[in-house]
């Protein structure tokens, strides 16, 4: 852990943009993380940004409060995790660029407002994390990503929605069609894209991939981790996380909750082998999921997380423990040997697989 300001209201004096600070959790400047909350992209890493958009909803609007409401909950996440000892910051220049300017009372201005603030950003090399903001903004951000790294993207979407409903107006504003314009419009392949946690019908799923939540339960996120980057492959992938994706009984602020979802237990585990940036941003999930388990806030948003980055999480002991996930209960303790178990985190630093543990998810 390195410290590089004095102590309090960091997001507007550190120096460095990696390492943490000494921060007040109740008060002080707020900023995701406590980062620098600048518009200086200069050899920024990850660019943190919000979209207060809520006027594409169809039940229960709120999520322009997103943003705001995660740097607020955020404060608690400058330091290293557990059990690692490090955290993104250590590795990774972070910083909060602040949000996208929105007009709600011109929402014919809002699609160009999100691409052009999203390509100022890609545009600097940096890597875009989107905190929303209803679901209608990621096909504007797609857009913008697509127009950097190429079309069609690969997808990766966790919802109870799938958000493929046919919708033929060009000036609609809809957060339940974007993926069904994103696919007309060739922005992403559906063939090499995946749907995790799905559990609302829809006649035409357009050629998703498609892990619904009963899938998922029955073979668990390991299984669900696996499929879907075989699905993906080496493309280029853009991955998207509505919060709805969780049971209801998580994240019962959700505008259009569904029964039936995943439990949001953290998860630490092992570091994803396909990307080097993937355990810091492994680690902002897990955090931010716990977040949901314990800030009750009346709307949380999605998280979009950049392209060729994946976040998956494996089902950790104490969440195992205190909260099996529905319809599965709680597998037999571990027995692998070292070189076979998931928790190489927990080998790396004991020599040995951690058997008093449970895992829940079948590998
Ligand atoms: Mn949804």
């Amino acid at each position: 852990m390195s410290t590089t300001v004095t102590p309090g209201d960091s997001a507007l004096t550190r120096t460095s943009l990696k390492g943490y600070g000494k921060e007040n959790t109740f008060a002080g400047v707020l900023s995701f993380m406590r980062r620098k909350y600048t518009k200086d992209l200069t050899g920024v890493d990850v660019a943190v940004s919000g979209v207060p958009l809520d006027i594409a909803t169809t039940n229960r609007p709120g999520a322009r409060l997103g943003p705001a409401a995660i740097r607020a909950a955020a404060v608690d996440l400058n330091w290293p995790m557990y059990p690692w000892g490090f955290g993104p910051c250590d590795r990774l220049s972070v910083i909060d660029y602040g949000d996208c300017w929105l007009d709600p009372h011109m929402p014919q201005t809002v699609f160009e407002s999100i691409v052009q603030h999203a390509r100022t950003i890609l545009a600097s090399g940096a890597t875009l994390l989107t905190l929303g903001g209803d679901h209608y903004i990621t096909l504007p951000l797609l857009y913008a990503h697509a127009e950097k790294f190429g079309k069609p993207l690969s997808l990766i979407h966790f919802d109870a929605h799938s958000d493929t409903w046919a919708d033929d107006d060009v000036h609609s504003l809809n957060h339940g069609t974007m993926f069904y314009k994103a696919i007309k419009q060739g922005l992403i392949d559906p063939r090499s894209s995946v749907q995790i946690g799905i559990r609302t019908w829809n006649e035409d799923f357009l050629g998703m991939n498609v892990l619904g939540a009963d899938w998922v339960h029955a073979n668990g996120t390991g299984a669900a981790s696996a499929k879907a980057l075989d699905i993906v492959g080496d493309r280029p992938v853009y991955l998207t996380f509505d919060i709805d994706c969780l049971d209801p009984a998580y994240a019962p602020g959700t505008g259009t909750p569904v029964s039936g979802g995943r439990s949001p237990q953290p998860s630490p585990s092992r570091s994803c082998a396909h990307c080097s940036r993937c355990t810091s941003l492994e680690w902002m999930s897990s955090k931010l999921r716990r977040l949901m388990t314990t800030v009750p806030l009346p709307r949380w948003p999605r998280l979009i997380l950049p392209p060729r980055c994946f976040a998956f999480s494996r089902n950790n002991v104490a969440g195992a423990a205190r909260v099996p996930p529905r319809g599965q209960g709680l597998a037999p303790r571990c027995t692998r040997r070292p070189d076979d178990c998931i928790n190489t985190r927990m080998m790396d630093r004991r020599g040995a697989c951690d058997n008093r543990g449970i895992h829940t998810a079948p590998l």
